[in-house]
């Protein structure tokens, strides 16, 4: 029935209370809090060597001391190059006590994409491992030593110009972390993501956006994700992705639980290492429950220490999630829906909580607490309700505070009312579970990594013999999406596929390599200059079986 008044919206809320939320700590403050509970629980589980929370907390104050020696001050940026490794987590938390701010990077970026991110996160320096230095010397605008100073984390001999770690931190008295002054709106974290269009950009995540974030999750009487003392964490994703960042490292912290640390993943590796230290819990991407579930050789090893395993940054498909729940019966298995930008965490699965509620195969869990989701029709903009799909936005004190220096991309995915926009489409039903069905923004996810088509099409565009061009993705069944190029041409010329791919292969990192190039006359585009991604998509041809 027509009516005048105006549409009401509708918001959706967790199922679980909204809790007191200490979110005016310095993250490090906040994380550590509980510390005296259990500062001789093992903390840092890695190759041979275990650190008690004491040590850690330790030896995370004396790199602040460190990093405070060599002139890193409040505000400052620090790159972190590094696969996960104790000293990744020392220099997270030791920038945060001084009031700097990490960016993470993946060490298997080539050299032009660390640069990249270096320049516009203006880092001066630089925590990686010896093997990564060479990526560092090849640029001519910026010098170690002169433009930037590198740390490596693994040798006593540091390459020329390289400062090594542990002589930074042994110099350093704990004590002689300068006084700083941290506001909870101060950022700590700089991670980048491509958001929903664009290039990559860094996501200022402060203080209060990750412990709130970090609360939602853990905090509570009956926390959404219940984390004991005891248990034991797989920390297999890469720390430099907001995940594994968050939701994996930063919650254990919380707890007091155990943080095992692999620097990479080796299905046989991984599954050896579970049963060796009884991981009770387990953070997953997609193609790593396939390994799981697929792999015969899995199955000669005792997992049965794994109670829960929580799967995101990509969809994860029924059967694969059936496939698991055969090998691993005894586990929750369940989702999270995560985004750079949300702080990360939108929503979990209810069945990980203290007292779980029920939930679905194929949901990405419910709202999390103390937070306000919103479905969007995206042609009028409104609100909808229960199962009607449209675009999810987040609002709450855990969202990003913007992308750095880019207010024009930051009203764009921030609206006034502080509704951040994701760029998924899904629907709430009506047990209040968050279906995830489609992405409507640019990004390619390969195994849960982002591409950003522009990336990938502004690298084209520079070829002398490429007029024009645009990246899509293509479902993939192992990696869920590949990016996929189409490209125009310059008159006469006689560009191959093949050197097409392998002038992109030389410039990024192995999951933005294209996988296909396909040439065409024009790049169809709306009349605003949008390529219209869709049609492209669309001309793909299905792939024979083979
Ligand atoms: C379908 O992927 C992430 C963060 C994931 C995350 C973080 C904390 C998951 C659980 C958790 O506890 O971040 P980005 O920025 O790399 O990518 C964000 C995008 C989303 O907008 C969505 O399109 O990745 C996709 N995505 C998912 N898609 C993330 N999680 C899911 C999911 N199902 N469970």
């Amino acid at each position: 029935t027509a009516t005048t008044t105006p549409e009401r919206e509708h918001i959706f809320r967790s199922r679980l209370p909204d809790i007191p939320i200490n979110n005016n700590l310095p993250l490090h403050s906040y994380l550590f809090q509980n510390l005296p509970e259990h500062s001789h629980r093992p903390c840092l589980i890695s190759a041979g060597k275990t650190y008690s929370y004491a040590e850690t907390h330790l030896l995370c104050r004396k790199t602040a001391a460190g990093l405070s020696k060599l002139g890193v001050k409040k505000g400052d940026v620090v790159m972190i190059l590094l696969q996960n490794c104790p000293e990744f987590v020392f220099t997270f938390f030791g920038a945060s006590m001084i009031g700097a701010i990490s960016t993470p990077a993946n060490p298997f970026y080539t050299s032009c994409e660390i640069f990249k991110q270096l320049k516009a996160s203006n880092s001066k320096l630089i925590v990686t491992q010896s093997q990564y230095v060479d990526k560092l010397n090849s640029n001519s605008e910026f010098k170690i030593g002169e433009d930037f100073q590198v740390i490596t984390t693994d040798s006593h001999n540091p390459p020329e110009n390289c400062l090594d770690f542990y002589d930074l931190i042994e110099i350093s008295e704990e004590h002689d972390i300068s006084e700083t002054q941290i506001d909870p709106e101060d950022p700590v974290a700089l991670p980048f993501s491509s958001g929903t269009t664009g290039l990559p950009k860094g996501v200022i995540l402060t203080h209060k956006s990750l412990s709130t974030s970090v609360a939602q999750q853990v905090d509570g009487e009956n926390p959404n994700l219940y984390l004991k003392t005891d248990d034991v964490l797989l920390c297999v994703l890469p720390l430099f992705h907001i995940f594994s960042l968050n939701s994996v490292l930063m919650v254990a912290l919380r707890r007091g639980s155990g943080i095992l640390i692999m620097p990479k993943f080796e299905i046989t590796a991984m599954a050896e290492l579970v049963e060796k230290h009884r991981v009770s819990v387990a953070m997953v991407v997609p193609p790593l429950v396939l390994a799981l579930a697929k792999t015969p050789a899995v199955a000669e090893y005792d997992l049965s220490s794994i109670r829960l395993v929580m799967s995101g940054a990509a969809p994860l498909g029924k059967e694969l999630e059936d496939a698991l729940r055969s090998r691993i019966p005894q586990a929750v298995l369940g989702q999270g829906y995560g985004m750079t930008e949300a702080g990360p965490v939108l929503s979990m699965c209810p069945g990980f909580a203290k007292e779980p509620l029920p939930y679905k195969a194929g949901s990405c869990g419910i709202v999390v607490r103390n937070a306000e989701m919103k479905v969007v029709d995206p042609d009028s903009g409104a609100s909808v309700g229960y199962n009607e799909p449209g675009e999810i936005w987040i609002r709450g004190e855990q969202i990003m505070k913007g992308y750095l220096n880019n207010p024009e991309a930051t009203t764009a995915t921030v609206d006034a009312q502080g509704w951040l926009r994701t760029g998924d489409i899904g629907y709430v039903d009506d047990d209040d579970e968050v279906f995830i069905v489609d992405r409507v923004k640019e990004i390619i996810k390969y195994k849960g990594f982002q591409v950003a088509p522009a990336e990938l099409e502004s690298l084209l565009i520079n070829h002398p013999s490429i007029a024009d061009a645009a990246v899509v993705s293509q479902k993939d069944e192992a990696v869920g999406e590949i990016p996929v190029a189409f490209v125009v041409r310059s008159n006469g010329s006689e560009l191959t596929e093949e050197k097409v791919k392998q002038y992109i292969a030389k410039q990024v990192v192995f999951y933005k390599k294209l996988h296909k190039v396909f040439f065409a006359q024009t790049i169809p585009k709306s009349p605003s200059g949008k390529i219209l991604r869709k049609e492209l998509r669309a001309r793909i041809p299905s792939s024979s079986p083979s």
